[in-house]
């Protein structure tokens, strides 16, 4: 049997490309002089595809693969992949979940828990020498907070479940109720973010849920209430929430994802009340080896069975 051609869009790690290469014929898209010409020429050589959350598939790519079969792609989010084109003809498709939600779940902690005790911002404050001068301002409990979480999901759950220990009332808002969830349902986000002391985004991103966390959503949030993004930049209104930061309306956010990363506005970089991370929700060497692997497993599954382990 001839080693199955595998088209992959983006590049990942060095292992991963090492255990790709060593089971399928590779062709790099990004080392294309010229990624769109080569598709129309070639295109029609390959059935399967490798990418990335962030690298994704879109719709004039698919376009040009006319026997594609299957899609697998490193990262839960599908946002960056035309999923709905790949369902019109067929094409399965995979993505990497559930091995990601503690990392991720543990980081939206880490982001309440230093958006709210201000622990960044005390170092800064340490490091610069302020505390020979005074004390640092008081800051904010985490414990016996509410949580309001936006969708209510896999990595949602894995929240939740850290946020007990912290003695949280949760709620969520979802495009409908749970069937046994035990948290109570807000069916306006509206509704939630006043309500809330933590607003956590675990949402998909992606058409259904641009913006919708906008100018009004922040200021029910309040001065006092902290909006928490591990999902996507889209899902907030950014220049909405700049302002809001700005003015004190809305009290501080802790945010993995931005509108245009790895662009993150100025206006962010200069406030005090924000932490910024570069979209490492996922990122630690635990995680990203079990998303290889399941990408790969994914591959294997399809070319041997034609099926894959965890189509969307
Ligand atoms: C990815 C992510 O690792 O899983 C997702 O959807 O956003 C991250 O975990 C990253 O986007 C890789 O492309």
């Amino acid at each position: 049997m001839s080693t199955p051609k595998v088209l992959q869009i983006g590049p990942l790690t060095e292992r991963f490309q090492h255990n790709l290469a060593a089971r399928y014929d590779v062709t790099a898209l990004w080392q294309q002089p010229d990624p769109q010409t080569f598709l129309s020429q070639h295109g029609p050589q390959f059935e399967l595809l490798a990418t990335s959350a962030r690298f994704g598939c879109s719709a004039e790519q698919l376009a040009a693969l006319p026997n594609l079969k299957a899609i697998c792609s490193f990262g839960v989010g599908y946002d960056s992949i035309a999923v709905d084109a790949a369902r019109d003809r067929g094409i399965a498709v995979s993505t990497t979940p559930d091995v990601l939600n503690d990392c991720v779940a543990d980081l939206a902690m880490g982001l309440m828990i230093d958006t709210s005790r201000r622990l960044a911002a005390s170092e800064r404050f340490l490091r610069a020498g302020g505390w020979l001068k005074g004390n640092f301002p008081l800051a904010r409990r985490v414990s016996g907070k509410r949580l309001g979480i936006v969708g209510l999901g896999r990595i949602g759950q894995a929240v939740v479940k850290r946020a007990s220990g912290f003695d949280m009332e949760v709620r969520y808002h979802n495009r409908s109720p749970l069937k046994d969830s035990p948290h109570g349902y807000e069916a306006h986000l509206l509704d939630l973010a006043r309500w809330a002391d933590f607003l956590v985004l675990t949402c998909v991103g992606g058409a259904s849920t641009h913006h919708i966390v906008n100018a009004e959503v922040l200021a029910a949030l309040g001065p006092t209430g902290i909006l928490i993004n591990v999902a996507r930049g889209s899902v907030v209104d950014e220049q909405a929430l700049v302002t809001a930061l700005q003015e004190g309306t809305l009290g501080g956010a802790g945010l993995d994802v931005f509108e245009a990363e790895p662009k993150v506005p100025e206006a962010l970089l200069k406030l005090d009340n924000v932490m910024l991370l570069p979209h490492v929700g996922s990122a630690t060497e635990e995680t990203r080896l079990q998303m290889e692997e399941l990408v790969l497993a994914n591959l294997q599954a399809f070319v041997e069975r034609g099926e894959l382990l965890t189509p969307l």
